[in-house]
């Protein structure tokens, strides 16, 4: 596979500063390497950067950053389109701000392709915020809402061409939603597998049970990986973490099974602040991670349909 690594410092969507180092922990703890090891061929086209932008004020008076984040979207989405007609744009975060560009980049190529965007959503939160509801402000916590076409972004954020229809959306790993994202999560067709979910069933039956929804549509897979998706004892480098995440096996699990689909087709990495690590600890173990997800396994093994 032709791989493309695409950095994405952006840093002023979550509430703490930091983000903007992790494409370059993620480099240093050696994505490259690891990908080239697993026989893909990868082109890293360095770091983004949004266009000049001027403050942008909002009548929400919590949301902060809203100008530079709308650059950001804005030149990310125009760079997820670019570099993923051949081969797989993998976006190192920034925090999860970036997705509101790369999903709607991906979702114009892929009608493009003729065939329908799905994301996986591996988060503690559901980010399903609009600019009138987020109460801390911080812009992480809006791009779902904002990628599938939900009110209160319009006059700010680029006009959506290409939403993403919600029952596209699963969810895993959920632990922390506000009671505005509830409300509106609802009403949705989002697929929303909190931790008890997992508790009760098991990560493996719902990723194939959503792996299945694609291939019934033939559809390409976008991954969004928050870091905070993970449990935090594994994984501090992340401003948000809360208790109670996914397992070390468990998110592995996730990528080999993804790996094994053959749908996934674009990724995102978000919210690694390597200055809450600990010695590379979390970029390390994000980088096996991905490597999971791109196909280093164990043991050669008989792949299993699913
Ligand atoms: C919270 C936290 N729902 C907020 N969101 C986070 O600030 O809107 N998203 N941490 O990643
Ligand atoms: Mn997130
Ligand atoms: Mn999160
Ligand atoms: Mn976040």
């Amino acid at each position: 596979m032709d791989c493309t690594l695409i950095g994405a410092p952006l840093q002023i969507g979550a509430g703490q500063l930091g983000c903007e180092m992790g494409p370059s922990a993620l480099r240093i703890a050696g994505l490259r390497t690891a990908l080239e090891e697993l026989g893909h061929t990868v082109k890293d086209i360095g770091n983004l950067s949004p266009r000049a932008f001027d403050a942008m004020p909002h009548p929400n008076k919590a949301v902060h950053h809203l100008g530079e984040t709308v650059a950001w979207v804005e030149a990310l989405s125009a760079a997820a389109y670019d570099n993923s007609k051949n081969g797989m744009p993998i976006f190192l975060g920034g925090d999860h701000a970036i997705s509101a560009g790369t999903v709607p980049g991906l979702a114009r190529r892929a009608a493009e392709f003729g065939r329908p965007l799905f994301v996986l959503w591996l988060d503690a939160h559901t980010d399903f915020h609009s600019l009138d509801t987020t109460a801390s402000g911080n812009l992480h916590g809006t791009p779902v809402a904002y990628y599938t076409g939900q009110p209160g972004f319009a006059g700010y954020f680029p006009e959506l061409a290409h939403a993403v229809p919600t029952e596209n959306v699963c969810m895993i790993g959920i632990r922390s939603v506000d009671t505005a994202e509830q409300a509106a999560i609802r009403k949705t067709g989002i697929t929303v597998h909190d931790m008890r979910v997992i508790d009760e069933h098991g990560v493996a039956v719902l990723v194939r049970t959503f792996i299945e929804k694609v291939r019934a549509a033939n559809g390409l897979l976008h991954v969004s990986f928050d870091v905070d998706f993970l449990e935090p004892d594994i994984a501090p480098a992340v401003g948000t973490t809360v208790p109670g995440g996914a397992t070390f096996r468990e998110a592995h699990l996730i990528m080999e099974m993804l790996h094994d689909s053959g749908f996934v087709s674009s990724l995102d990495i978000v919210e690694l602040n390597p200055f809450l690590d600990e010695r590379g600890k979390t970029a390390k173990l994000l980088v096996d991670l991905v490597a999971s997800l791109m196909g280093k396994r164990v043991m050669d093994r008989p792949t299993v349909a699913g």
